[in-house]
């Protein structure tokens, strides 16, 4: 018997079509009557598989009394509203460690290009200016500079691993010191001021909220350079690009943005700053992986099996 699921948005399509042929899968992005959608489905539905940046808030699970389980397509769940899902008793799962390492990738892919300035370089070379304007202007290494990491989850120790063999020392805060060789600094301000790279690896959500301010952009100073590849919503963004177009740090490389696929066009002008479309993840074998284990999940909890990785 085939089990009803919604997806909630058009997500990876090696997925979208497993999932399809698996379940009866109602697809809310193509309802044009949203309301409607959810009445129709409210008596039959389980669970939701959700994909991306689709917000699943409190109205949407409760237009679906019988939601058992919200299976989501990546390992960030800031979109889902956690404490609601446990006061409905809704498990949620989501898909971590299979992308520590293409995720560690693109950090230090994002590291290199910006401190390094290499994107730039070659658009120097594409627009036809090395003949004519001579060399790009020299850089800066990372070899020998410290990289604060800002959360030092299973992702941010894959991207210190990385940064330590290209000669980088490395410190980290999170909110509780874990049990690590490199050095704690007791606050993100502190991090910062001791940083000549600060990455931010953390959870989104309310938590960390513009965890990254003015304060600390000023403790990272016109020497350092900010990373994300976390969440657009650590950063308040108007004060980050504020304080590149005023030269107050020395640049910034970030995969994520506060409002998704919308980039703030202020920031496709500034020549210290390097932009991923939020590529961290991005790779075919990943990608499926992803899926893989956001399906099995599904497969696990409608066999009444415990689901694999479970937030709540
Ligand atoms: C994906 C991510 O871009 O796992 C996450 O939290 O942000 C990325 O791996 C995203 O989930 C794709 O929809």
């Amino acid at each position: 018997m085939k089990h009803e699921i919604i997806i909630t948005a058009r997500g990876h399509a090696g997925t979208m079509a497993t999932l399809q042929s698996e379940f009866i899968a109602h697809l809310l992005h193509e309802a044009p009557d949203k309301s409607a959608f959810f009445r129709q489905h409210a008596p039959t539905v389980r669970a939701l598989a959700t994909f991306g940046p689709m917000i699943v808030d409190a109205s949407v699970m409760d237009q679906l009394p019988k939601l058992e389980i919200i299976s989501n397509f990546g390992v960030g769940v800031d979109a889902i509203n956690l404490e609601h899902a446990r006061e409905r008793d809704i498990i949620v799962t989501n898909t971590p460690d299979v992308l520590n390492e293409p995720v560690a990738d693109t950090a230090l892919a994002l590291i290199l290009n910006t401190v390094r300035r290499l994107p730039q370089s070659e658009r120097h070379l594409r627009g036809g200016h090395w003949p004519t304007k001579g060399p790009y202007p020299l850089t800066t290494d990372i070899g020998g500079k410290t990289l604060g990491v800002l959360g030092l989850g299973r992702i941010g120790e894959a991207i210190a691993r990385r940064a330590e063999a290209c000669g980088m020392k490395i410190r980290y805060h999170n909110r509780r010191r874990k049990d690590s060789p490199y050095p704690y600094d007791p606050d993100p301000v502190t991090l910062a001021k001791n940083s000549d790279v600060l990455l931010v690896v953390t959870p989104g959500g309310p938590e960390t909220h513009k965890l990254i301010n003015a304060k600390v952009l000023e403790a990272l100073g016109p020497d350092g350079f900010l990373i994300n590849i976390a969440r657009g919503s650590v950063v308040d963004e108007p004060v980050l690009l504020r304080y590149l177009q005023e030269k107050k740090i020395a640049g910034a490389g970030l995969d994520v943005f506060v409002d998704e696929p919308r980039v703030p066009p202020e920031f496709f002008t500034l020549e210290n700053a390097v932009l991923f479309p939020h590529v961290g993840s991005a790779t075919v074998e990943t990608r499926k992986a992803m899926g893989d284990l956001q399906i099995e999940n599904l497969r696990l909890h409608f066999a009444g099996k415990p689901v694999k990785t479970r937030v709540v």
